[in-house]
């Protein structure tokens, strides 16, 4: 069940309420307004049903065009901002997060989406991805996890499983893979959760609950590469045999050290959020900082503030 207006933290009341009341003759988008180019991605792709399940959350949420963005390094999951039509960058390889976090720090109106690899957000990104877990930067991440390097046609990336053969292991890959969870819960992350492309009612859910989360928010969302790892996910997957285990009800949330156990359950592992805590995030802390730099100057105007420091540099 969507949560009502008084339920939302005041953040995405904003999102939700008209801003004026001109606003308010405003229809929300339809799904066709929300779609751009089409996406080019191999039919039978995970990443499409990810993409579908962003726009029924923007139908949803009746968000316009300017209240979201979405932002990806590079990767085939990472094409996912042309194919919105919303404001979006297609970023550099690894680097969705640093630029997501100067959107999310600036514009406090507006929710930021990074969607990104396996590859794009743990490999080169890795850096960027702990540091804007700990910092708790307002934003969503969701990471579409298919287990290999997509666009670069099948290099092993940090999530492939021992053995795996890839252009770069022709024997089977010999390094043990990381775990997006644990590594999310390790850097700080506040909200971690899991879910599956096969699963459109709980991908929604899970991107739903993301989003209103007050910090920063990680998605591991299995996404299958039909071209390069095809059956990768058959075994979390009903309909092919395979297991959909929920979260268990009598999980906390808040305990960290609950949430570590049961990321470390075998694949297929379980479904859900397995952490969220509040916490101040950078944006708060940010813009308190700012506030009383500028009760300490008197209020001055910032492009006073800016000039007395040219002067001083003088
Ligand atoms: C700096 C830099 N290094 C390497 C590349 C080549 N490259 C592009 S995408 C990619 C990996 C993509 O894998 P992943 O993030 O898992 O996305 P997927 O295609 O699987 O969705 C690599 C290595 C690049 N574009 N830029
Ligand atoms: S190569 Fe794999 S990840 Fe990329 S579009 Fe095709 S199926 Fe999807
Ligand atoms: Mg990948």
């Amino acid at each position: 069940m969507s949560p009502t207006l008084t339920d939302l933290p005041e953040r995405s009341r904003v999102l939700l309420t008209p801003p004026t009341s001109a606003d308010a003759e405003r229809k929300p988008l339809t799904k066709k307004e929300i779609a751009a180019d089409h996406p080019t991605w191999c039919p039978g792709c995970g990443d499409f049903s990810v993409l579908a399940l962003y726009f029924k959350l923007i139908e949803k949420r009746k968000l316009w065009h300017e209240k979201i963005t979405t932002i990806a390094g590079i990767g085939c999951s990472s094409r996912f901002p042309y194919f919105v039509q919303s404001h979006g960058v297609h970023f550099i390889h690894g680097r969705s997060l640093p630029f997501a976090s100067g959107v999310s720090l600036s514009r406090p109106d507006l929710h930021v989406f990074v969607f990104g690899g396996d590859g794009d957000i743990f490999s080169i990104g890795g850096n960027h991805f702990t540091h804007t877990a700990r910092k708790n930067v307002r934003m969503s991440c969701v990471v579409m996890d298919n287990w290999v390097y997509g666009l670069t046609k099948k290099q092993t990336s940090p999530t492939s499983p021992l053995g795996f053969k890839s252009k770069t292991d022709g024997w089977g890959a010999l390094d043990r893979p990381i775990n997006p969870l644990k590594q999310a819960l390790a850097a700080g992350a506040t909200f971690v959760a899991r879910t599956t492309h096969t699963n459109p009612n709980h991908v929604l859910q899970m991107m739903e609950t993301a989003m209103d989360h007050d910090g920063f928010s990680f998605i591991e969302c299995l996404s299958e590469c039909v071209e390069f790892f095809p059956g990768a996910f058959d075994t979390a997957n009903p309909r092919k045999g395979g297991e959909f285990n929920l979260v268990p009800k009598d999980h906390d949330v808040a305990d960290e050290v609950a949430a570590y156990d049961l990321a470390g359950a075998s694949f297929p592992g379980y479904f859900g959020v397995f952490y969220q805590v509040q916490r101040p995030t950078k944006n708060a802390l940010e813009a308190q900082v700012i506030a009383d730099a500028r009760q300490k100057l008197g209020g001055l105007k910032d492009w006073q503030i800016l000039q007395q420091t040219f002067d001083r540099m003088k």
